[in-house]
């Protein structure tokens, strides 16, 4: 299985870390069925290397013109994390994710050797990541995570004499390095000098217990009267033919809806299916689309008008680390944003907690809950999944958002423990702090 989880990782095409500025982690609240959010708090330092006409104090790093360099380098400097809760001891076995939004604190800088511009800066760092809870069980843990000393060193010093990387889960080339980042791995080739070793403090923090998707609203006008609008994207694996993973998903999203009593096929053409169902106070219309991503604009046109207009958004696809739903490109932003609109985007891809969350509710803080992942996920689940997601909140008991979230990692844990790889995608939603907290009675 060993295979099946390097190409999942390798096809994980999961991204660079948002600007780290200086900001409060989140207040979204969080659920998820077997994984918990944690507090990740450490102090540490790393080596600047300034340039040529620095000339200090060294804490005039830490001051404008050159804080600006200085930010940019940590804030590529921390991507070596997202390789750690990946790869790295516990997390290899056990991925978590970052949220992406740290509360960074630069406390000191020193010269390591002003005639070289060498610069220690300490700093410390917190954000909030999701893990599973076997890891963040009930009260504060310590884990060792391993990082560069030297951001300008690091990759080639961990080049073998012919050039290959040997402290890299997957040959992956300078600008994702950070991505597949093992100092653990056999034969890496850097030095205890070359790394810090940190310990860092896992603090659980509380996940909601009972909240609703707010069933009224969503299943009320909500903007396009009768209709529930539900758009379903579901992109290839490689490329759209036959025997590719996410056309088999799409291909079997078609089949459980046409196999479900309840809904009729509409339309069908080719890569886009529209199903209906009739309720008493509204009409489901269920669009589900196969598409390419990139440089495909029917693509964006459609992400991009579902993300404004629909009342459930689902994607399912690779996560391109992190680049691929890009709210600016997408045009989700404060200008064609529904602020009133109840909303539901599930993102169904690789570590989507750490890739979607923070941008898309910076954009729209309220009215909106996002479903996401914390480890990377298969493309062979996505089709039964979504179609849980898809049930259960069409489910005439209105099922709190908790029992929601269960199902659908029920389901994916029994397609992923059949098939057999290491971990299952641990799936959360998001941003309930705003949701109604009783049962909705009447549609
Ligand atoms: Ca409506
Ligand atoms: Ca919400």
């Amino acid at each position: 299985m060993t295979n099946n989880l390097n190409k999942a990782i390798l096809f994980c095409v999961c991204a660079a870390i948002a600007a780290c500025k200086t900001l409060a982690p989140s207040q979204v609240d969080y659920y998820g069925a077997n994984n918990t959010r944690a507090e990740v708090s450490f102090e540490s330092y790393f080596i600047f290397k300034a340039g040529e006409d620095f000339k200090g104090p060294a804490a005039d790093v830490l001051k404008a013109p050159y804080r600006e360099v200085l930010d940019r380098e940590l804030n590529e400097y921390l991507d070596y994390l997202t390789g750690i809760f990946l790869n790295y001891g516990p997390f290899a076995d056990y991925p978590g994710s970052l949220y992406g939004k740290p509360t960074i604190k630069l406390l000191s800088a020193s010269f390591l050797s002003e005639e070289k511009h060498l610069i220690k800066v300490n700093y410390s760092y917190l954000d909030h990541a999701s893990f599973t809870k076997n890891l963040v069980p009930d009260s504060s843990r310590t884990y060792p995570i391993v990082l560069p000393a030297r951001l300008d060193q690091v990759y080639e010093k961990n080049l073998s004499p012919e050039g290959h990387e040997t402290c890299s889960m997957e040959e992956s080339g300078k600008f994702r390095f950070w991505y597949y980042w093992n100092p653990e791995k056999e034969g890496c080739r850097l030095k205890p000098d070359d790394l810090i070793t940190i310990n860092a403090k896992f603090s659980p923090l509380p996940s909601t217990s009972l909240t609703y998707p707010d069933y009224e609203t969503l299943l009320g006008d909500n903007g396009n009267g009768r209709d529930l609008e539900i758009v379903w994207v579901i992109g290839p694996e490689a490329y759209i033919k036959e025997n590719d993973n996410g056309v088999w998903q799409y291909n079997a999203a078609l089949k459980l809806f046409g196999q479900n009593p309840e809904f009729s096929l509409e339309k069908k053409d080719e890569g886009h299916a529209i199903f209906r169902s009739k309720r008493d106070n509204f009409d489901v219309m269920l669009k589900i689309y196969l598409m390419n991503y990139f440089g495909d604009k029917e693509f964006y046109n459609v992400v991009s008008s579902a993300l404004q207009h629909a009342d459930i958004f689902i994607f399912h696809g690779h996560s391109n680390y992190g680049n691929l739903l890009n709210p600016e490109a997408l045009k989700f932003n404060s200008e064609t944003v529904s602020q009133g609109k109840a909303q539901i985007f599930y993102f169904g891809g690789c570590r989507t907690f750490r890739y979607y969350n923070a941008k898309f509710f910076e954009i729209k803080p309220k009215n909106l809950d996002i479903i996401t992942t914390t480890a990377p996920s298969y493309f062979w689940t996505f089709a039964q999944v979504g179609e849980t997601l898809i049930t259960e909140i069409l489910n005439s008991s209105y099922p709190p958002w908790q029992s929601v979230i269960n199902a659908m990692h029920e389901r994916e844990r029994k397609i992923v423990e059949y098939s057999g790889p290491r971990f299952i995608s641990s799936i959360a939603v998001n941003g309930d702090e705003d949701n109604p907290t009783v049962p909705f009675l009447k549609p």
